[in-house]
Formats: C-alpha cells, structure tokens, sequence
C-alpha cells in the first residue's frame, strides 16, 4: 500500500516552481471565453476523474526483452531515477494538467495499438505494436531527461533509434520534417480542468526536422525500467529526444507523418516564445519565465529529493548532435 501514497516532499517551494501551464492567466483566459460567449454558467468544468480499481502506477507492464547499447548509457555523474517517482510525476495534458496524472492515464485503450506512417515516403506503413518490436530490436538507453520547467531525470528506456523507423519507410527526397500525432479522444483524454481541452489544440502534436529524426540519439521508446510502458510515460509508442525539451517527445503516438513544411505543434501553437520548434536544451538561452541555467534533477531515491545541478548544452549529447546545427 505504500505505493498509493505519493509523497509530498518534491513539492518545491513556490517561487521555484515553474509551470508549462502558467501562462494561461486565468483573467486573460476568461475574457477569452466571454467573447467566445460561453463564460459564466456554461463554463465547463471537465474534470479528470477517471480512475481506476488499480493503485500501482506500473500496472499492466509486462517484461522486454532487449539488449543494451553501452554507447548511450549516461554519461555517468547522475544516478538514475528511482521508477516509481518517474512514473508519478508526469506531464501528459491530455489527463489533466498536474504532475499526478498516473491514476487517470490508466483510462488510455492501448490494446490493438496501430501506428500509421505515412506522407512522404516510398512504403507507407501501419505497424501494430508486434510489427514494431520485431521489425526493430529493441535496446535499453539510459538518458538525461529535461523538462523545460527546470527539472530533470535519468531514464532507463527500452526501444529503438527513430532511423530504423525512417529507413523502413524510406523518405521521399522532398520529406523535409516528421509530425508525431499523439493519441485523442474527446471521452477518454478529457484534458486539464483550466483551461477546457476544447481551447487547446488538441491532438498533441510535436515534429523535428528529418536530420534530427536520423540523429542516432533520437528514440521511439516502447518500454522503460526493462518493461513496457506504463500509460502515463506514454504507452505504448512514444518519442524521446534527449538533447531537446521533454516536451518535443509526444506520448501515445499513432501517426507518424513525413512532410515538407514545418507544422504546427502542441506548445509551439499556444505560446510560440516559451515553446521555440527547436528547443535544444541550453543553459544560455532562459524561458521567457525563468533562468534554463540550473535544474531540479529528481528522485535518486524514493523520496522525490532533488537536487540543483547545472543545464548542459544538448543536455550533455553535444558531442551527438552539435553538427546537426553548426
Ligand atoms: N501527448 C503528450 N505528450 C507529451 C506531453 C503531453 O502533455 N502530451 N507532455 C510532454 C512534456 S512537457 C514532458 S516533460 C514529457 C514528460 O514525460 P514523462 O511524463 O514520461 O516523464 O512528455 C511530453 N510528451
Ligand atoms: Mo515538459
């Protein structure tokens, strides 16, 4: 029973928190709805009160068999992350706009998962879930892992380079960006009590330039901590790009799409200045709201501790990735 019960002490001291949400001041939010003219007493109140018998957050996992690349192992000067506070402490807005969506994410249908690759390729596919783990074997990475509100984890994820995913599709020579389509359905992903999903641009979206999808690093994970994942990282198919922002990796992908143009994203659609289409991670470059110079990495232990350690460029892969943007 000790599991239910999420402990308080990550909570930080108010002037070091930082919210991807926080921009959505409330007044300016409700005027917004007033001239929607659906302010007052139709304003809805959807709330995220799914949940379930269940009270683990690593419900319905089952083991991976994998192997691991000793090349992207962690630089090692970070423990990793103990499991059950990486997967009690999310962001997936899609079940509500707090760190403590694992409850709620269980409602995610992840049985008869497909994913659909398409647009600019020579063999668009539509993998299920078996097709992709034995299309590709699957490897542990273990990655930094950096929100852009200032914390951080290490992550041990199970999965496979996105160039595998690339070269069995085969790009068009014209494919200039890839967009992730994550998973939505009015009834099931219900979105934060404030604001309304439907004033968000649901579904989330997130994209990268086709170099960057080749890039070594970047990683579908399909797994994490030697099984699979659980709904609330993302299940069962989601995106990791460690030297960017946690936001570019979209969660619970179904359509993987090679396009021309840059699209439209998630956060970059609702607040362009704090959600930039690169996002590389950089001590240099603040968020309008706040210094990217430190960060929160949490968790070494069961007890959410943190401790303040500095950003890295890249989050560290500089050696990676840098060549990707000289
Ligand atoms: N579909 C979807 N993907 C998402 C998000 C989201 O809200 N919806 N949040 C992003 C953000 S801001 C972060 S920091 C990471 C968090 O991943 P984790 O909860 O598995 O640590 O997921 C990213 N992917
Ligand atoms: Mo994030």
């Amino acid at each position: 029973m000790v599991l239910i019960q999420i402990p308080q002490r990550w909570q930080l001291p108010e002037h070091q928190v930082t919210s991807e949400t926080a921009f959505f001041n409330r007044r300016r939010f409700l005027k917004t709805l007033v001239g929607a003219g659906i302010a007052g007493s139709a304003l809805p109140l959807i709330g995220c009160q799914a949940q379930t018998a269940t009270d683990s957050p690593t419900v319905g996992t089952r083991p991976l068999p994998f192997s691991t690349n000793p090349l992207f192992t962690q630089i090692a000067d970070r423990d990793l992350t103990n499991e059950l506070v990486a997967a009690t402490y999310n962001n997936f807005y899609e079940f509500g706009g707090t760190k403590g969506i694992w409850r709620n994410a269980q409602a995610l249908p992840t049985e008869d998962w497909q994913v659909e690759v398409t647009g600019l390729v020579n063999n668009p596919r539509t993998f299920d879930l078996d097709d992709l783990t034995k299309s590709f074997p699957l490897e542990e990475r273990i990655y930094r892992f950096r929100c852009v509100e200032a914390w951080a984890m290490v992550v041990p994820w199970l999965g496979f380079p996105m160039n595998a995913l690339l070269q069995a599709v085969d790009p068009k020579s014209n494919a200039k960006f890839v967009r992730f389509t994550s998973f939505f359905d009015r009834e099931i992903t219900k979105g934060p009590t404030f604001p309304p999903s439907q004033f968000l641009p649901f579904p989330y979206t997130e994209s990268l330039r086709i170099d960057e999808m080749a890039n070594d690093l970047a990683f579908f994970a399909v797994g994490v901590y030697g099984h699979t994942l659980p709904k609330q990282h993302g299940a069962p198919i989601r995106a990791v790009i460690p030297w960017k922002y946690g936001f570019k990796g979209a969660k619970s992908i179904v359509k993987i799409e090679l396009v021309d143009t840059q699209p439209a994203t998630f956060w970059n659609t609702l607040s362009p200045g704090e959600y930039k289409f690169e996002s590389n991670v950089d001590p240099a470059v603040p968020h309008p709201r706040w210094s990217q110079a430190k960060e929160r990495l949490i968790g070494a232990n069961a007890e959410f501790e943190w401790q303040e350690v500095p950003t890295l460029k890249y989050n560290g892969y500089g050696e990676f990735v840098a060549s990707l943007y000289s």
